[in-house]
Order: C-alpha cells, then sequence, then structure tokens
C-alpha cells in the first residue's frame, strides 16, 4: 500500500476549495445569529471549510494530487460538512399582501407565538404594519421573516413599492391573501415571476369563510383554489403552491403542511447550490485524477503508488483501483457508517465488482475474450518481440478500461450519498 501523507486531506480537498474560494468573498459582512431578527441586512453565510489552504501551482504539488485526489471517503466527509455549513445559512422570507388580509397574524403563527406575546408582529383591524420588520423563529432557524406593509395604497405604484420594499433581495416570497385574490396579488406573482423566485399563495382567514358559507368544506376548499388559479391563469403563472389556513387555528388545515414544504424548499434554497458545485468539482477531480493515472500506467510508479506487483494480474489490479478511488469494501464501510445506510446497498450497482462484471459490461473487453479472439491474441503472445508488444498493449488497453469503470463506480456512488445527506426523507 503506498504511504498517505499527512496533510493528505488538504490535498484532496485542494481542487474543492477553489470551488469554495469565490464563495468566501463576503464572509466579512457579519452572518445572522441563529434566532435574533436584524433590521436591514441580507447577509448570506456562505460554507467554508477551515482546513483547506491555498493552492500552491508547482509541478511536485499536482503530481501528489494526482496521486491523492479522487478518494470517495474524502469527498463525502466534505459533502457532508458542506451541507451541515450550508444548513446555516441564512434565508430571507418576505411576507406580502393586501393590507389587512393577515400577513403579520401568519408570522407570528409561524414563529409559534401569540399576538399578545411581547415581540409579536403587531395586528389590528386597522393598516398596522407601516414598514418593514424582521423576525426571527426558533421553529426555522436561520430564517428571517420580513413583515411587508401591504400593498393597496393607492397613493404608491408597485414599481416603487417593490423598490422600496427591496424584493431583489428575498431568497422566497409568502404571498398572503383573503376574502379575494386581487388586482394586486395579481401584479405580485408577476412581478416575483419575472425575479424568477420561489412563492407560495396562503389564504387566511378560512375559518370565517367556512362559517360564513353553506357549502360543504372541500367544496369551499375547491372554490378558493379554482378562484386563485384562474386569476394567476392570466399571468400564465403554473400552478405554485397554494395553502388555505386560518390563523386562529395553527395546527388545522394546511398548516402542517405549509410548515413541511418550507423545511424543504429551505434546504433546497440553501444547499441545491453549494451541493451542485460540489459535486461537479468532485467529478472533475475523479476525472482528473483518471487522466493522470492512465498517463502512468505501465509504470514503475504506477504499480508501487498503488500496490500492484502483478500488473499482468487483472483482479489485482482491480482492487487496487478500488482501493486507490476509495471504493473497496473497507472504504465502503465507511462511508455507510456516514450515511448510515448499508454499504452492500452502494455496492450492489458497482459496475466494477469484479473481473466477470467488468467484462461482461464492456463491449471491447467482451471482443478480446470470445471464444475466436482470444486463441489468436494468445498465438500473437507467441511470437517474439512483437508478441511481447501486443500482450503488453492489450493489458494496458484493458487497464484503462478498468479505470475508467471504477472512476464512473466512485461517481455514482457520490451521487447516491450526496442524494441522501441532501434529502434522507424524500428518498
Ligand atoms: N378570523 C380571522 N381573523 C384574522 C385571521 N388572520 C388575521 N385576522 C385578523 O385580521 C386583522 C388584520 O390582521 P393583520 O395580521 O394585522 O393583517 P396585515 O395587515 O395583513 O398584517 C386582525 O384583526 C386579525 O386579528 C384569520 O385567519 N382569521
Ligand atoms: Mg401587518
Amino acid at each position: 500500500m503506498p504511504q498517505e501523507c499527512p496533510c493528505h486531506r488538504i490535498r484532496v480537498n485542494l481542487r474543492l476549495q477553489e470551488l469554495v474560494t469565490p464563495l468566501l468573498t463576503g464572509m466579512a459582512e457579519s452572518p445572522l445569529s441563529p434566532h435574533s431578527p436584524s433590521s436591514a441586512s441580507f447577509t448570506i453565510a456562505v460554507p467554508h471549510h477551515s482546513g483547506w489552504s491555498l493552492p500552491v501551482a508547482t509541478e511536485s504539488r499536482s503530481t501528489e494530487k494526482g496521486w491523492a485526489d479522487g478518494k470517495l471517503p474524502e469527498m463525502v466527509s466534505v459533502v457532508k460538512e458542506t451541507l451541515r455549513e450550508a444548513s446555516c445559512t441564512p434565508v430571507n422570507i418576505a411576507v406580502t399582501g393586501d393590507s389587512g388580509n393577515g400577513m403579520s397574524s401568519f408570522i407570528n403563527v409561524l414563529r409559534g407565538i401569540g399576538q399578545e406575546d411581547e415581540d409579536s408582529a403587531p395586528t389590528g383591524v386597522v393598516r398596522t404594519t407601516l414598514t418593514r420588520v424582521s423576525y426571527s423563529s426558533s421553529h426555522f432557524p436561520y430564517v428571517v421573516l420580513w413583515d411587508l406593509p401591504g400593498t393597496g395604497d393607492n397613493s404608491q405604484s408597485l414599481d416603487d413599492y417593490l423598490l422600496e420594499m427591496q424584493f431583489n433581495k428575498y431568497d422566497l416570497f409568502i404571498i398572503i391573501a383573503s376574502e379575494q385574490f386581487s388586482m394586486n396579488h395579481v401584479r405580485l406573482v408577476k412581478a416575483i415571476k419575472d425575479m424568477g423566485k420561489k412563492f407560495y399563495v396562503v389564504w387566511t382567514k378560512l375559518d370565517r369563510d367556512l362559517s360564513m358559507s353553506a357549502f360543504r368544506e372541500g367544496q369551499i376548499h375547491q372554490s378558493i383554489r379554482r378562484n386563485i388559479l384562474e386569476n394567476l391563469q392570466k399571468e400564465r403563472v403554473h400552478e405554485p403552491p397554494i395553502f388555505l389556513v386560518s390563523n386562529l387555528d395553527p395546527l388545522l388545515h394546511d398548516f402542517p403542511k405549509l410548515r413541511e414544504t418550507l423545511r424543504k424548499d429551505l434546504s433546497h434554497i440553501r444547499c441545491d447550490g453549494p451541493l451542485q458545485n460540489l459535486f461537479h468539482s468532485c467529478e472533475e477531480s475523479i476525472n482528473d485524477k483518471v487522466t493522470f493515472l492512465k498517463d502512468k500506467i505501465g509504470t514503475q510508479s504506477f504499480q508501487d503508488a498503488l500496490g500492484i506487483s502483478n500488473a499482468d494480474d487483472l483482479e489485482e489490479c482491480l482492487k487496487a483501483y478500488h482501493r486507490h478511488f476509495g471504493v473497496d469494501d473497507e472504504s465502503l464501510q465507511l462511508v455507510a457508517q456516514t450515511t448510515g445506510e448499508a454499504y452492500t446497498d452502494y455496492k450492489v450497482n458497482m459496475k466494477s465488482q469484479d473481473l466477470q462484471a467488468v467484462n461482461n459490461g464492456n463491449w471491447n473487453l467482451t471482443l478480446m475474450n470470445c471464444t475466436v479472439v482470444k486463441p489468436f491474441l494468445n498465438f500473437l503472445c507467441w511470437i517474439p518481440f512483437l508478441g511481447n508488444l501486443v500482450h503488453h498493449y492489450f493489458i494496458r488497453m484493458k487497464q484503462k478500461h478498468f479505470l475508467a469503470i471504477v472512476a464512473k463506480d466512485t461517481k455514482s456512488i457520490l451521487r447516491k450519498v450526496c442524494q441522501f445527506f441532501f434529502s434522507p426523507d424524500e428518498r
């Protein structure tokens, strides 16, 4: 087995840090504390990894990187750490709608506090919210809920409202409506859609609709939804998430579904970008490793670094590649310990599980092993000088195929692990 350098982990992460370094710009702004409201900042705390050092562009370093990068367990640790840090990224949610629709009451419900509590958002039948105010909630850590004054004041155009409320700064919008889905609501939807941002429509005061109508509850739900969708179709908006709630009943109607959807969407908002970037970076790292190793196949340094004693023994080579990419049994068990999954779940889909699987999965190798071609190749090997060349050519060709297949397996296991970390409950 090759010796492992003490700064191994740092080297493994050299490529990954190239991804993260640009994200670090802006870290100077103070990140939000978990539960305290912030008056005006929209700071995004980005994941960073304290152990990562700046890349040193020297030939020897890139050679070291070539041997060391692209191992599964190390990459899995980085993915886990990245997601852990991304989960603390503040997310700004704007709660908007027409005045009196129940925006401030909705924020209080989402925070799990009563209107009478000291730091609750002020509510009232008269226009109560005059400037935008931020609130935090222990139920949704690192989320800033912005209680915006309602639209509906005719002296202000929608453009001015969007500008004053800094609409471009929010990550998610909750449009509150009750009694009617007005032109203002439709305009808000259009503006948010044009910005390419995500939004929910929340219909409040359902208790009143239910108490004032003779129809059955299901019919009332249907007619409210239909009315919202008809209005949205005018703006060609695809069906957004719509929740019908009563701020007087925080546990009833669509409130549980709303909280659940919000939790999932918060994860997506925070983690999608970093995870995708990280995965691409890992893929690149694996591809670089394959290119680097393919170049070295047939050399003594290749055999030494991978701990191969007999390069003609393809089974030994395959095992060495597994170890080198971190997809051998021991490494997979390590990864499985991190995710809590069975290591056989990873192994079962590996195309490079054993020699037979590799041969079966590749038509080039199947051809070389077929009953006509194999004896011919064996015959060629007996020819002095030429035989030796042919033998080595085919061995190297097979080794390169093996490398590519093991690399592909490494990527697909990494993808599976990323999916697991990202949404264990959605699988
Ligand atoms: N019956 C009922 N009244 C509500 C509901 N939500 C808010 N209200 C009342 O509607 C009025 C306006 O609420 P508020 O939250 O201040 O509206 P905002 O202007 O949109 O922030 C207040 O008197 C609230 O008590 C609800 O779900 N049901
Ligand atoms: Mg209000």
